[in-house]
């Protein structure tokens, strides 16, 4: 590739390493990819960048809301790892118990003003992922039913398996203990197992039982049907 310089106004061919230099200087950082994972005991939210934005981002900036309860995750329960090799960003929640997610329709929001690169450019677009964890809901389809179990039978006493599986309690063993929690869940879906709480001011002015007061709780929280949406 050639350009045009100042001084002599000739074409000059341009090492592309340069190139490369002034298109990351001039380019808002981008998210490629962020996902949701209870692959494992430990859940996460794995976010992937264009660039390195490792020296901006802190744990408080994701935003954690699980919207069927309306309540927002304290700050202090998130934590941070980044991997600088491929600009990947994995939130872990080591504030809860046993550092999963409770059932509920989850909205995790990255702002763009959030996170810099090393230049100071902001991120081009923010992130808001949402989704549904409901533990036993095997193939994911809003309801505990015979799909589920039939999964969970063709797995049964089988070892090293995942949660997908079967294994919902990540002991690696789809057992009676797995089974439990899907009999005790049987034909069921989130919002009968999971109850929002019940606000006593119809204006929404107060605050439900159990709402957190972290510095997030002044942000509206949309009901469960806008998070499924
Ligand atoms: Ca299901
Ligand atoms: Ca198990």
């Amino acid at each position: 590739m050639k350009v045009r310089t100042a001084s002599n106004g000739m074409f000059q061919p341009l090492e592309s390493r340069r190139l490369m230099s002034v298109s990351a200087a001039t380019t808002a950082p981008a998210i490629v990819q962020s996902n949701f994972d209870d692959s494992t005991a430990c859940h996460k939210i794995v976010m992937q960048f264009n660039t390195d934005v490792s020296a901006s981002l802190q744990a408080s900036d994701l935003q954690m809301v699980n919207a069927t309860f309306r309540q927002f995750m304290p700050p202090e329960s998130i934590d941070v790892h980044y991997d600088d090799e491929t600009n990947t960003a994995t939130f872990t929640f080591p504030g809860c118990d046993q550092q999963q997610l409770n059932d509920g329709a989850w909205r995790a929001t990255l702002p763009a003003d959030a996170v810099t690169d090393g230049a100071g450019h902001a991120l081009s677009d923010g992130v808001e992922l949402r989704f549904v964890r409901f533990r036993g809901d095997l193939n994911r389809d809003g309801v505990i039913d015979l799909s589920d179990f039939t999964v969970l039978a063709a797995n049964f006493n089988r070892n090293g398996a995942t949660p997908a599986q079967g294994d919902l309690n990540y002991d690696g063993r789809v057992d009676l203990s797995d089974f439990t929690v899907i009999a005790s869940r049987f034909n069921r879906t989130l919002s009968d197992v999971v109850q929002p709480p019940v606000v006593s001011d119809p204006a929404g002015t107060a605050p439900a039982a159990g709402v957190s007061t972290s510095p997030f709780s002044s942000t509206a929280v949309n009901p469960l049907a806008d998070v499924l949406a």
